[in-house]
């Protein structure tokens, strides 16, 4: 299943088109891509050629369940992957250039400039537990309803009503986008049961293959485990499928090095307690087997 991965880095490393992105640095890519890995069993689409830092995916999406959009809950487990970003609006609109580690330890230490700095915007996780919503009054404004919590219903309408076609998590909320330190890339994900068993669709608008989709890969397949686990269904297939799926230019070294290897065994996931509802899990709660990786390969985020 690791094949599918390899092979997709290695035809747009080949064939993708060059073209200039937002970040300046330059990629290769191509336009809708598809991975289908089967979860039954425990199986976890965890790539194999270089080490992958599933529990960092996993404090991630855990934090996306809180609805935080603050990096310093992930900052004090020693979470780094969104810390450039509010890096760089701090110097953009300060002037003050600090570095990006000094920036780091005063977003831990300073709950105040934590939450002056610290957040994203609206992102993944205010969307998914609160979605803001909008009440007309009879004099024909409006005012602030309650939040809809997206994650709480899909796991009702996939107990109640598991036949349902309309079993999605949305991210792309179009008033928001212009609050959000970045538009959500991993944007739609829609379940489907049968059989017993829960499949996943999840829709990318823009992956960066070498960097972001190894994360992106495990969580998805993480957060389809979750629900699966609470509505008492066997984890299906998880379908990935990208819009602007690429490689940046500045990943070459990584990605000539990680076609060179070969993948090793399948990994597993192992879900150690059942809590009460999706949103009670612990970073203590998984435990994976089997996973004997090829060495970490380090490359360059774009911001
Ligand atoms: N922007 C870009 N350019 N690439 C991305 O992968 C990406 N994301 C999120 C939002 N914007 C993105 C952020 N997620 C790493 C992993 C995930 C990220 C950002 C960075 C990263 O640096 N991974 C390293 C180190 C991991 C670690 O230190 O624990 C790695 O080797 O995997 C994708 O959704």
């Amino acid at each position: 299943p690791e094949q599918q991965y390899l092979d997709l880095m290695r035809r747009i490393w080949e064939h993708g088109s060059e073209r200039v992105d937002r970040t300046g640095i330059g990629t290769r890519s191509v336009m809708g891509a598809m991975l289908r890995y089967d979860l039954a069993d425990g199986a976890m689409p965890l790539v194999t050629t270089k080490r992958v830092y599933w529990k960092t995916a996993t404090r991630e999406l855990l934090w996306f369940l809180t609805g935080e959009t603050n990096i310093r809950p992930l900052v004090l487990q020693g979470v780094k992957i969104w810390n450039d970003w509010p890096h760089a609006r701090y110097v953009k609109e300060t002037g003050d250039e600090i570095a990006l580690e000094e920036f780091v330890r005063r977003i831990a230490e300073d709950e105040q400039f934590a939450a002056r700095w610290g957040d994203l915007g609206p992102v993944y996780g205010k969307q998914w537990v609160d979605w803001p919503t909008y009440r007309y009054r009879p004099d024909g404004l409006y005012e602030r309803g309650p939040g809809i919590n997206q994650v709480a219903l899909l796991v009702e309408s996939l107990r109640d009503n598991p036949g349902s076609r309309r079993h999605i998590l949305e991210g792309w909320n179009v008033a928001e986008l212009d609050r959000m330190a970045l538009p959500p890339c991993h944007k739609t994900y829609q379940y489907h049961v049968a059989d017993g068993r829960l499949n996943c669709v999840l829709y990318q608008r823009s992956c960066d293959v070498a960097l972001g989709l190894p994360f992106n890969m495990w969580s998805a397949a993480l957060l389809q485990r979750l629900l699966a686990q609470q509505c008492e269904l066997e984890p299906g297939e998880l379908v990935w499928m990208g819009g602007d799926t690429h490689l940046y230019l500045n990943h070459a070294e990584l990605i000539a090095e990680q076609l060179s290897r070969e993948p090793q065994s399948r990994p597993r996931l192992e879900i150690l307690r059942k809590p009460p509802t999706i949103f009670d899990y612990r970073i203590e709660d998984f435990a994976v087997r089997d996973y004997t990786p090829h060495a970490p390969l380090k490359a360059p985020v774009a911001v």
